[in-house]
């Protein structure tokens, strides 16, 4: 392990430490290696070791965060340092490293971390400090540590700027802002690296060093004996999802070549992820605040293009949410408004869709996602989804980070589960429209407040909608349909008895909020009215539920 380095060549060091071995691990491998853990060393063999056993020191929240002693999860000992309040990843928990420590000298560095959460987080140990008045930020080392487990992110060898002062020493996470816990935290001398935990990617390399040893037998030992360490998968030699002494057997039989390869890792299903769904959901109406402006705002961007009806210009309205990031992956959810009005009635202060986006997102009431206000009116109701698949699907997905890879037509049906499309009153119609004509492009439809205007009877406008879906040829785990209006809404006469049709196709239609189970469901609001005022509301209600199946 190759931890040598200085800022300057931190992000090519980085790549050393931490790039996964590929390529098979061969029987000649199987050499010894001269490393050297050194996990004698204590508290008073490094310039400064933080345990947290007698308070937080002079450790400090970043950023928004709060940083104080806990005894709920520990490394070693019974406290550690628990940060939390965090609302970005760069939030964290830091410490001034005091005047002992030199500018162009190199130490070594390590700290316990462990995520709190359901996922696995890249933890950072970071360093801060400034040159000529600028501030300046760089990477010691980062390691993925598995949720309420914990790792150790080390470096070795570590040369502090020789042209910077003021140096912090922080830690983060490359992405997320979950609540951490850190504990041991230790700098020295060079090579003074207490616990080492390099992971290898390689089956049975579980140190990382390229090979098979009786290192990694040691390294293997240590996570079966201690279940508090995150292990990497590289250890769990028969893939069962457990560090235990059947990978302890496996890798002995290995090294005394009495087997050459480890059991193949069975074949996966895709997780799915575990957001409840609501059975039965009832009309429930935002919280007060959620149309006040959010301290984590969005930003709405005005697109203009070209429709293919008639070659009009047009523009759609598109909400990017607080963080956006070119490098993530985002949900799309296409809303469109009623009669008389447009692209900009949604948000504008009237009906304030994006604060209450702000408010849901920031809350975690949906994941980040981006969402497309348009106008039929460069069409009509009937005919928007040309328009929606030649031009604004391909101009906005284009330009926005979302899960089509391209805007090819294959792509975009490819992430079809990962696209909604909506609409109140007209826009509902122009919704049914959409369903009946682009099922193949869009998983999720919301129509709000509106009937299908397809077919003459209620019998017709279902038979009409089912059988588009048996032609484009999907099953009923492939769609997915949330009806929502209000009991007094104009709009109810028309929608409720078509829904009541729709119901009668019990091999199309299965009637359930929550979407695990079926893929059509109809929320009434008591006492509402055809009223955006209101519908938003449905809105607030039904978008948590979309995009969790086929992830
Ligand atoms: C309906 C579908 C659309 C409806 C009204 C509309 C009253 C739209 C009306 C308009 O914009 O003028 O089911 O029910």
């Amino acid at each position: 392990m190759n931890c040598k380095k200085s800022l300057k060549a931190a992000a090519v060091a980085l790549s050393i430490c931490m790039t996964a071995v590929s390529g098979a691990v061969s029987p000649d491998m199987l050499k010894s290696n001269s490393k050297i853990t050194a996990n004698a060393l204590n508290a008073n063999d490094f310039d400064y070791y933080n345990n947290f056993e007698s308070g937080a020191g002079d450790w400090e929240g970043r950023g928004g965060a709060t940083a104080a002693v806990s005894s709920d999860n520990t490394y070693e000992g019974s406290k550690a340092l628990y940060v939390s309040g965090r609302t970005d990843s760069w939030n964290g928990c830091q410490i001034a490293l005091g005047s002992q420590f030199t500018a162009g000298s190199s130490y070594s560095f390590s700290a316990a971390v462990s995520p709190k959460g359901k996922k696995a987080s890249e933890m950072m140990l970071s360093i801060q400090y400034s040159t000529g008045g600028e501030d300046q930020y760089g990477h010691i080392g980062s390691l993925t540590v598995q949720p309420d487990k914990w790792g150790v992110i080390s470096c070795s060898e570590f040369t502090l700027p020789a042209d910077g002062s003021n140096f912090v020493l922080y830690v983060e996470t490359a992405s997320g802002s979950s609540d951490f816990y850190i504990d041991e935290i230790a700098v020295g001398a060079v090579g003074a690296v207490k616990d080492n935990m390099t992971f290898g990617t390689q089956l049975g390399d579980i140190d990382g060093d390229d090979c098979i040893t009786t290192f990694d037998t040691a390294m293997l030992r240590r996570y079966i004996c201690n279940q508090k360490l995150s292990a990497p998968a590289a250890a769990d030699l028969n893939s069962d999802k457990m560090i235990d002494i059947a990978d302890g057997v496996l890798i002995q039989e290995y090294l005394f070549a009495k087997i050459d390869k480890f059991p193949d890792p069975p074949v996966v299903e895709e997780p799915e992820d575990d957001f409840e769904y609501i059975k039965n959901m009832q009309f429930k109406e935002f919280p007060g605040n959620y149309t006040q402006n959010c301290e984590q705002a969005g930003k709405v961007v005005k697109e203009y293009y070209t429709s293919c009806h008639g070659g009009k210009q047009t523009s759609a309205n598109v909400y990017l949410p607080y963080g956006y990031d070119e490098n993530q992956k985002y949900n799309i959810f296409y809303l469109m408004h009623g009669g008389g009005e447009n692209q900009d009635t949604l948000f504008s202060n009237d009906v304030n869709l994006h604060k209450i986006l702000d408010h849901m997102i920031m809350n975690g009431d949906i994941e980040p996602m981006i969402v497309v206000t348009p106008t039929f009116y460069s069409s009509n109701e009937g005919d928007f989804w040309q328009e929606l698949l030649q031009n604004l699907i391909p101009h906005v997905e284009g330009k926005y980070s979302t899960y089509a890879e391209s805007t090819s037509a294959e792509d975009i049906k490819a992430s079809r589960y990962h696209r909604a499309f909506g609409g109140f009153s007209m826009g509902s119609v122009c919704t049914w429209h959409t369903l009946i004509n682009a099922i193949d492009y869009i998983a999720y439809f919301m129509p709000l407040s509106g009937d299908s205007w397809v077919g003459n009877s209620n019998d017709e406008k279902a038979q009409n909608i089912v059988n588009a879906i048996k032609k484009a040829g999907y099953a009923p785990d492939e769609y997915f349909i949330f009806c929502a209006t209000g009991s007094e809404d104009i709009a109810y006469p028309n929608i409720a008895p078509q829904v009541e049709a729709m119901k009668k196709h019990t091999d199309t239609f299965i009637y359930s909020s929550d979407l695990s189970e079926g893929n059509f469901y109809f929320l009434v609001a008591p006492g509402k009215t055809h009223w955006w005022g209101y519908v938003v509301h449905y809105v607030y209600d039904i978008l948590p539920s979309f995009f969790h199946e086929h992830q």
